[in-house]
């Protein structure tokens, strides 16, 4: 059976593929999104160390009841992959107050969310390891990633926090900080863009989006 690993954001992109890496090292994953069918799909079907599950991390409860399933079925969770987000990329005084909410509700609340629900399984065994996926947005911010940088480095100083809250217990926790990476993170199956048109902005933008539309894919 491996070790259990809890993967978040697996439908698609960088927690698809962490999970496929870790099913073939033996491991067995739970892998979830807002949809189940989308992980299993993304996974071809059916696999013996697979166990597709529907999570939308805003849903506290939810993240609960998958962490208590996964720890009732086998066990224990060993790894968390605190991997789903998206961005809201655009100006910040393009964004309504709306937007900027669902950013940190997806990319902090959420990923608040599933840590909260999973630590009490490894605070339990006195062992784990979390992995958080930031952003090198956590750590540098640049004109049309404002909000989005702003929930990641809310996500950079929390768990720098809370890492260390963690560790006598036995728990080790990781943050990453990836750069750019070929997924649908900058698709518009992914992202959403600024909604408000404000003149003084509009040519930055538009180059911004011409910037966003010749990264994605790439
Ligand atoms: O993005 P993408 P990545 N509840 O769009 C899921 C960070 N990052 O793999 O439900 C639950 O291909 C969504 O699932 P679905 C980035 O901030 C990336 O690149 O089917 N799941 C899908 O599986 C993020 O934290 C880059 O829509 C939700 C996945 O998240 C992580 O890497 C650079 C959800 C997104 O797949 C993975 O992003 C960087 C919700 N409410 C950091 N909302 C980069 N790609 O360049 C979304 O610095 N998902």
């Amino acid at each position: 059976m491996g070790q259990v690993w809890l993967v978040t954001g697996a439908s698609r992109g960088l927690g698809h593929e962490i999970a496929r890496a870790a099913l073939d090292a033996g491991e067995t994953v739970v892998a979830t999104a807002r949809s189940a069918d989308a992980v299993r799909d993304a996974c071809g079907g059916r696999h013996d160390r697979l166990h597709a599950l529907a999570l939308d991390i805003t849903d506290a409860e939810a993240a609960r009841s998958v962490a208590a399933e996964t720890a009732g079925r086998f066990g224990a969770i060993d790894v968390l992959v605190n991997n789903a987000g998206y961005a809201e990329l655009g100006f910040f005084e393009t964004f309504t107050d709306a937007a900027v909410r669902r950013q940190f509700e997806v990319n902090l609340f959420g990923t608040m969310n599933v840590a909260r629900a999973v630590a009490p399984h490894m605070r339990e065994r006195r062992s784990g390891l979390t992995v958080t996926i930031s952003s090198i947005s956590g750590l540098v911010a640049s004109g049309g990633g404002a909000v989005y940088s702003a929930s990641k480095f809310a996500v950079e100083g929390w768990m720098e926090g809370f890492a260390q809250e963690l560790a006598p217990l036995g728990i080790r926790s990781l943050l990453v900080e990836p750069g750019m990476l070929r997924t649908d993170f900058m698709d518009r199956k992914s992202a959403s863009f600024g909604s408000i048109h404000i003149p003084d902005y509009a040519e930055a933008v538009a180059q911004y989006h011409a910037f966003v539309d010749g990264a994605n894919g790439n």
